[in-house]
């Protein structure tokens, strides 16, 4: 048994960019697969979502605090800037990822596309609809982020990259990926994180269709 472990299932977006952190790092640990907004779920995180962190006794929730934490406290390559500026340009993006691509990319265009259908349901087509000028323009603000820079906060990879990484595997798989055929930077980055191995080993499992 691993000294981390990491609550909540796999096919989180958030779960995934934990992952994807502890993998970049390198460190060995135990995925306990729990589903959000269940009673098992309770003891690793009082909001009831997913991830939930754990480290030779310590508890720790919130991704972004889960993953600065493995960030310093484990050997391996860095995952965050140390200059003051790219520092930055990593919380400016985790911020607006969380914030204006999990609202509309994520609880929108996958939800509907993919999270619904899970369930069993149908997909909201005229949500889908209603939301996608704004998703159009969120994409575009990236493509333009990622003109001339490598990743999100300059030539490094950030913890910024990890937090965008399990939403844009998403999208690909749905039909809303046309979207990016306007966004070469976003294409360009993305290709460049889908070759890490960190990505190969983070990709999530999908359930049989109910
Ligand atoms: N601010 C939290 C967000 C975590 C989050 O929203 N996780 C999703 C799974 S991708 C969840 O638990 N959703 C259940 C819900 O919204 O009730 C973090 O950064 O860890």
């Amino acid at each position: 048994m691993a000294d981390v472990k990491l609550y909540g299932i796999p096919l989180s977006t958030y779960v995934r960019t934990a992952r994807l952190a502890l993998e970049e790092k390198g460190v060995a640990y135990d995925n306990i697969p729990i589903p959000p907004g269940t009673p098992d779920i309770a003891p690793h995180h009082p909001f009831g979502r997913v991830p939930g962190f754990e480290h030779g006794g310590f508890k720790l929730y919130e991704t972004s605090a889960i993953c600065r934490y493995v960030d310093e406290v484990f050997p391996g390559p860095a995952i965050a800037p140390k200059e003051p500026k790219a520092r930055a340009l990593m919380e400016q993006w985790i911020s607006a990822i969380s914030c204006y691509y999990d609202s509309t990319v994520t609880r929108v265009v996958i939800f509907e596309r993919l999270v619904a259908p899970m369930f069993g349901n149908p997909t909201n087509e005229q949500r889908i609809k209603e939301n996608l000028d704004v998703v159009g323009k969120r994409l575009d603000i990236l493509n333009g982020a990622l003109s001339g820079r490598k990743f999100l906060a300059g030539d490094s990879i950030s913890i910024a990259d990890l937090f965008l990484l399990p939403i844009m595997f998403y999208l690909e798989l749905t039909p809303e990926k046309s979207l990016l055929a306007a966004c070469p930077n976003i294409r360009r980055w993305y290709d460049s994180m889908a070759s890490r191995p960190s990505f190969a080993k983070t990709v999530p499992q999908f359930p049989p269709k109910r």
